[in-house]
């Protein structure tokens, strides 16, 4: 049976061009700073967002780690928003390896509101010190949502002018961009740090990069070895996130026809809910109506078919599917096909035969 594995981007294998320059990669010790190939990513990927400097770590969490410890002290409180991946997703690292406290607001849509995050921000005197704000571009967990560059101005400005630094959790910062059709050095302009990844709709096999100013790189850099995360020979893996970086960002439109179509397409099928209109990147969010089936239960016959999806924060009725390098078009007209069949109760094995 084949599979047609929409859990997420994270799942993409490195492209023929990427394991040759593995292979050919030159490398050094880059914990002294001496391989020339992570040398080389953390210059490019810096350049490429318009930052001074780059440091390259094995994960986007350990990006997100890097980007908040870099810029807090401990007993700081940082001001996020309640869907943010720091907050559901990395098992709370940030706050119990940092010691900073989450000042969460709501973001439904993507983006805290200007106004909550100028009342989240505390007065001075005996109150915990709000250190950083975080945004995240796309929005994982609010259907790979976008913000723009004024809108990131907006609150970077707000932070900004009370002394506030501003973390980017750009994981796929380039999803953003191309969907908005602007550079991905706009869309950062105006934060401090961002993080993003090569491991996901880049489809390198592990690594993302921080990328900020000299200074606060340098102290990133300091917490990346306090994490465990300063690696050796990494060029072998940073030869393929250069891969990533050069030749996989202008495909991504792509990535959002096939989301675009698999939204459309399961748009059509009763029982499905879904606002097709809201999927602009590479991830699709859609529920399906309790009095059809249970979402859980949709999950697993479509995972007995081949159609692997993955469900919202583990037990939201919220079902996700997201579309990368290692699925074609043809791919996504065989999963409409499968939610079709699952909702109209038609058997696996019929399913199966396609
Ligand atoms: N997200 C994963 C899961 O954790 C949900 C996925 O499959 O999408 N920021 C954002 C916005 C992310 O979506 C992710 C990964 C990360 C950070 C963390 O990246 P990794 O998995 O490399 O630590």
């Amino acid at each position: 049976m084949k599979v047609i594995e929409l859990r997420s981007d994270t799942f993409t294998t490195p492209t023929p061009a990427m394991r040759r320059a593995m292979a050919a990669a030159e490398v050094g010790d880059d914990q002294y700073g001496e391989d020339p190939t992570v040398n080389r990513l953390e210059r490019r990927a810096a350049e490429i967002v318009g930052k001074e400097a780059a440091v390259y770590v094995p994960s986007g969490m350990m990006g997100n780690l890097c980007g908040v410890l870099s810029q807090t002290q401990r007993g700081d409180e940082v001001i996020l928003g309640d869907l943010a991946h720091i907050v559901q997703n990395e098992m709370g690292a940030s706050f119990v390896l940092g010691g900073v406290v989450p000042r969460v607001v709501p973001n439904r849509d993507g983006l805290p509101s200007l106004e909550d995050v100028a009342a989240a921000v505390r007065p001075q005197g005996m109150f915990p010190r709000t250190a950083l704000v975080c945004l995240e571009n796309s929005h994982n967990n609010c259907g790979g949502t976008v913000i723009t560059a004024a809108q990131t101005k907006a609150v970077a400005d707000l932070a900004h002018a009370r002394g506030i630094r501003v973390h980017l959790d750009g994981a796929r910062i380039f999803n953003a961009a191309a969907a908005l059709g602007v550079e991905a050095r706009e869309l950062v302009r105006d934060v401090d740090t961002v993080q993003f990844c090569f491991s996901k709709g880049l489809a390198a096999p592990v690594g993302s990069i921080l990328c900020g100013d000299g200074d606060t790189v340098a102290k990133a850099r300091r917490v990346r070895k306090l994490l465990g995360g300063a690696m050796r020979q990494a060029g072998v893996i940073a030869a393929a996130a250069l891969v990533a970086l050069e030749e996989m960002r202008d495909r991504l439109v792509e990535d959002h026809r096939t989301a675009k179509r698999l939204a459309e397409g399961l748009g059509r099928i009763p029982g499905v809910r879904i606002d097709a209109a809201r999927v602009v990147t590479n991830i699709v969010s859609f529920e399906i109506d309790p009095a059809a089936m249970d979402a859980g239960a949709f999950q697993k016959a479509c995972a007995e078919r081949g159609l692997r999806i993955s469900r919202y924060l583990g037990s939201s009725p919220r079902l996700r599917a997201v579309t990368h390098n290692d699925v074609t078009a043809e791919d996504i007209d065989a999963a409409i096909a499968i939610a079709g069949q699952v909702l109209s109760g038609t058997p696996a094995a019929a399913g199966a035969a396609r």
